[in-house]
């Protein structure tokens, strides 16, 4: 297969059935940044004077966000959270560290590193279980907490996860499942700092799936690590993802319509509420043949019944 975008026809890296495209690896480049381009214009995330906190783990989102951003020329600097999960938390801060040396300290950029144990005096797994809590949950609550005090404590104007597009979708798949009204509430690209002592956060990647990241990090040669942390086996994330996916190969763009079309009610101002009944009163009427109600002159059945007369048997 080849580019559908390029002149000269470039052999395709990788396919796009939801946008009916495949791209080379110079056209797929520029697919990745401009979709993020758009995300920060449209949700108003940052300017290039910002001063940008990236939260990485080592994995290939937030290591391709980081990238993106100091390709785009942002002022990105970037905080790493060794949770201290084993060989995983190892393998990960090598990776960051491996990037930030390599790669973003060409760009000026540093990398902050807070370390659970030393703060906390314990790792997370042995947190977790003197506090009686699910090792995630204790987790989440450190990250957000570390990543939130980094920022606000250091200045940075703005706070930046590499979510992507099957990650929201997934999350807003549990939210609706569980009618959580607060959590919808939260889900949108851009949080405003609200109050003082929270930081403005952002997710710059919500266009892209996790498909798309993987193939820009492969392309663009960044060292990531594959392995998925250990606690995250068998968590509902995982599954809403599997359900999606399958619902994305039957039908390609259904991740995109049910969080894109998410984002665009959100962000519509809500229409005077009208019931189904009040509704009902203003649009129908009478069919001017047979009298029951409809929305147009003649009712649906009274016109199929029309056709049938008039239409010669086979
Ligand atoms: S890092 Fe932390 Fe995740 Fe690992 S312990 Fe759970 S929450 S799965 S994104
Ligand atoms: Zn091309």
């Amino acid at each position: 297969m080849n580019c559908t975008k390029c002149p000269t026809s470039m052999r395709a890296v990788i396919s796009l059935p939801r946008h009916n495209a495949a791209f080379c690896k110079g056209c797929f480049t520029t697919f990745v940044h401009e979709q993020v381009a758009r995300a920060i214009k449209s949700f108003k995330m940052f300017t290039p004077e910002d001063r940008i906190l990236v939260a990485v783990s080592g994995g290939k989102d937030s290591l391709a966000l980081w990238h993106i951003l100091l390709t785009l020329g942002y002022r990105a600097d970037a905080l790493y959270v060794n949770l201290g999960i084993g060989g995983y938390s190892e393998e990960s801060n090598r990776k960051v560290r491996h990037y930030a040396d390599t790669v973003a300290a060409a760009h000026g950029a540093k990398l902050i590193v807070h370390v659970v144990e030393q703060e906390a005096g314990a790792g997370i797994r042995e947190l977790a279980t003197i506090l009686h809590r699910p090792t995630c949950s204790t987790c989440g609550t450190i990250k957000r907490y570390q990543f939130n005090r980094a920022a606000v404590e250091q200045d940075y104007d703005v706070m930046a996860t590499g979510h992507n597009l099957d990650d929201e979708a997934a999350r807003l798949l549990g939210n609706v499942l569980h009618w959580q009204d607060e959590y919808l509430d939260k889900q949108s690209p851009t949080l405003p700092a609200s109050v003082e002592g929270f930081a403005k956060k952002v997710k710059p990647l919500c266009r892209l799936s996790e498909r798309e990241i993987a193939a820009y990090a492969v392309v663009n040669r960044i060292d990531y690590i594959v392995e998925e942390c250990p606690m995250a086996k068998g968590s509902k994330m995982i599954l809403y993802k599997e359900v999606l996916n399958r619902l994305e190969t039957e039908s390609p763009g259904t991740k995109q319509r049910f969080y894109w079309g998410f984002l665009e009610k959100q962000t519509k101002p809500e229409p005077a509420t009208e019931s189904m009944a009040e509704k009902d009163q203003r649009t129908l009427h009478p069919c001017q043949s047979c009298g029951q109600p409809t929305t147009a002159d003649t009712c649906s059945y009274c016109k199929m019944m029309a056709k049938a007369k008039t239409a010669t048997p086979r």
